[in-house]
């Protein structure tokens, strides 16, 4: 059902032509896509608002919540909660697959009129034009055409994806570590939430997906830019939930920093991606976006402080020791378990 409803809606011819057009006759039509984004900011206010009308405590979102996940046998990308990733998500669906779509079909159906006209039986004695300057102007053309085409909303997307965080946004800090993450709040008294996977049978106990969910999500406020930092602490890791449309190496020695984005409250889920050793396949990223005053419910929960309140204080907020509570979790320090061969090799 999704995936009918999906190719309606994204592939229908109209808005392929429209596309096309669009950004033919203008190239700030590429733009388009800032709409939706505002529509979200929107719901965020309104959620927001509503948030702060109720008591401001910390609770941690349920289940229900869940909105950034893979799903059994889903096509395309997940369903995006950050301004660029419906952007990408609209020039993927609404410009690259018609236009391959197109070009696949329009390259068919010329060989299947090659094969049906031009073969030994139907034209025995073959043409011998060697040069047509029309048809060579209009296949160096076209292509030409349709690559400046895809070309305007491609470079707008990288130039987005690099834009950094205004100076006021809240900063936070990601520590890949061998294998979980740390999350680390300068702005807010420089607490760091360790985050180890979850294990299974908690997890399905409390309906949370296996293998996605942590112990200690990293929080965020919602509707806001933040200034998201990785680093590797012992080798390159990477920061990467598809439905935020964010991937960011953290690599030892290294401060990467993107802008980070999350329109609408819920709980994102991502993975480490990039191959760090035994346990890569098990420090899943779990981020719970929450508007502002649960948020800071939440780092005064975790003895953080906010605005600058506390002064002094603020540097010597507890840090908590990269270390899990859970039995069995993959925590600092601990040898992996590695499945080594009985037998002399
Ligand atoms: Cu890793």
């Amino acid at each position: 059902m999704k995936i009918g409803d999906h190719a309606r809606k994204r592939m229908h011819i109209f808005s392929f032509i429209l596309a096309i057009f669009a950004m033919l006759a203008m190239p700030q039509a590429a733009f388009a896509q800032e709409a939706p984004a505002e529509a979200g900011a929107d719901a965020v206010a309104e959620s927001a608002a509503s948030a702060e009308s109720a008591d401001a405590a910390y609770t941690p979102l349920g289940p229900d919540m869940i909105k950034g996940q893979p799903e059994p046998g889903a096509l395309t990308f997940q369903k995006q909660y950050s301004p660029n990733g419906e952007y990408a998500l609209w020039m993927h669906d609404a410009v690259l697959l018609p236009l391959i779509a197109a070009i696949s079909l329009l390259v068919l159906i010329l060989l299947l009129v090659v094969v049906a006209r031009y073969n030994r039986r139907a034209n025995p004695v073959p043409s011998k034009t060697s040069h047509n300057t029309l048809i060579e102007v209009l296949w160096t053309g076209l292509p030409v055409l349709i690559l400046v085409v895809i070309a305007v909303p491609s470079i707008t997307l990288i130039s987005r994806q690099y834009q950094s965080a205004p100076k006021d946004a809240l900063t936070i800090k990601v520590t890949g570590y061998q294998w979980y993450w740390g999350y680390t709040y300068p702005d807010n008294g420089g607490f760091e939430v360790i985050s180890n996977m979850m294990p299974e049978d908690e997890a399905i106990d409390k309906g949370l997906p296996p293998q996605l969910a942590v112990d200690n999500r990293m929080v965020v406020p919602v509707g806001e830019p933040i200034r998201l930092q990785t680093i590797g602490a012992d080798v390159i890791h990477s920061f990467a939930v598809p439905s935020l449309w964010f991937k960011l190496d953290a690599v030892p020695g290294r401060l990467n920093e993107r802008e980070f984005y999350v329109e609408e409250p819920g709980i994102y889920y991502g993975q480490c991606s990039e191959l760090c050793g035994a346990r890569h396949g098990f420090m899943p990223i779990a981020v719970e976006a929450v508007p502002r005053p649960q948020f800071e419910a939440w780092i005064r929960s975790q003895g953080g402080t906010v605005g600058g309140e506390g002064g002094a204080e603020s540097t010597s907020a507890p840090l908590i020791a990269p270390d899990s509570a859970i039995e069995g979790a993959p925590a600092a320090g601990e040898e992996p378990e590695l499945a080594t061969p009985e037998t002399e090799v």
